[in-house]
């Protein structure tokens, strides 16, 4: 796509599922005519990706960078020595998150609780922060929040998540009506079920919990949001999509999942 030539992305979470995914869709789509800032707290993951994307595509420019997101003291200071040539953020896709435990209330461990809230929710808020300020100077720039079905939908052992991607929805909105008389879009997509790490990291590593989430179903592949994200993108600057839900075929809610 044309139209995301020579952009500056911020992709948070690069380091596996959705996020690394819409780092391939994007040097895809721009034919290695972009700028990439790859976040996440596995630099080797990062590493490898980066140098699989260079492959593929000599002309990508790549910055690594090992970011915590719930640490808030680090990311204005990493949003500040950016590189010159990776400074002027475009495009900030606020990906990473996570779900840790299906624990019911009263049962919640507090680092769970915390976990989930400082990144989902304070990790993308403060981020966003720190990069408006790039944006309202050129009066331009392109945020896209990954929210959830759970957002829309709670389910019992989603509390927390579901209340943090709730947050993020409610923060997208009024985001966007606070730029309503600038150039600068606000993105949400809520994916249903993908199969990416997401139920591994849910479910501390335990491979058959997260394998039991997709059994007989047909998830979708973390490339399938990926083009999403890029679609949304890569519409004219007047053009916002807004607010997407997207569902596998077997699943119409958060507790609608057909098995079969
Ligand atoms: P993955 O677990 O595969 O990827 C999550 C990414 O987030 C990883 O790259 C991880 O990198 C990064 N991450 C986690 N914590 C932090 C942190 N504190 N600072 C920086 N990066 C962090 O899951 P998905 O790709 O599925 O998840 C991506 C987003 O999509 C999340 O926001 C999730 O809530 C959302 N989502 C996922 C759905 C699904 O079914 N999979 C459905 C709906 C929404 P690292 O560990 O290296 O830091
Ligand atoms: C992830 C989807 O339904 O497991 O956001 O919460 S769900």
């Amino acid at each position: 796509a044309q139209r995301l030539a020579n952009k500056v992305i911020l992709i948070t979470g690069a380091s596996s599922g959705i996020g690394e995914a819409t780092a391939r869709e994007i040097t895809q789509a721009a034919a290695g005519n972009v700028k990439l800032i790859l976040a996440a707290r596995r630099e080797d993951r990062l590493s490898t990706l980066t140098s699989e994307l260079l492959k593929s595509f000599p002309s990508v420019k790549i910055h690594n960078a090992k970011l915590d997101v719930s640490v808030q003291e680090s990311i204005e200071p990493f949003i500040n020595s950016l590189p010159k040539e990776f400074a002027d953020i475009d495009v900030l896709v606020n990906n990473a998150g996570k779900a840790l435990g299906k624990d019911q209330v009263g049962d919640l461990l507090q680092e769970d609780i915390q976990g989930m809230f400082q990144t989902n929710v304070l990790g993308l808020i403060n981020l966003t922060q720190a990069v408006l300020p790039i944006f309202k100077k050129k009066n331009s720039g392109d945020i896209v929040n990954i929210g959830s079905v759970a957002g829309h939908e709670s389910y019992p052992g989603g509390s927390v998540y579901c209340s943090s991607k709730a947050a993020v929805k409610f923060f997208s909105q009024s985001l966007r009506k606070e730029l309503i008389n600038t150039k600068i879009r606000v993105l949400e997509v809520d994916p249903g079920a993908v199969e990416t790490e997401f139920s591994l990291v849910r479910f501390k590593q335990d491979a058959q919990a997260a394998k039991k989430v997709y059994e007989g179903t047909t998830p979708l592949d973390a490339s399938d949001i990926a083009e999403i994200i890029v679609f949304g993108l890569s519409r004219k600057q007047n053009t916002v999509i807004a607010e997407t839900l997207v569902f596998p075929s077997h699943q119409a809610s958060s507790v609608h999942v057909h098995k079969g």
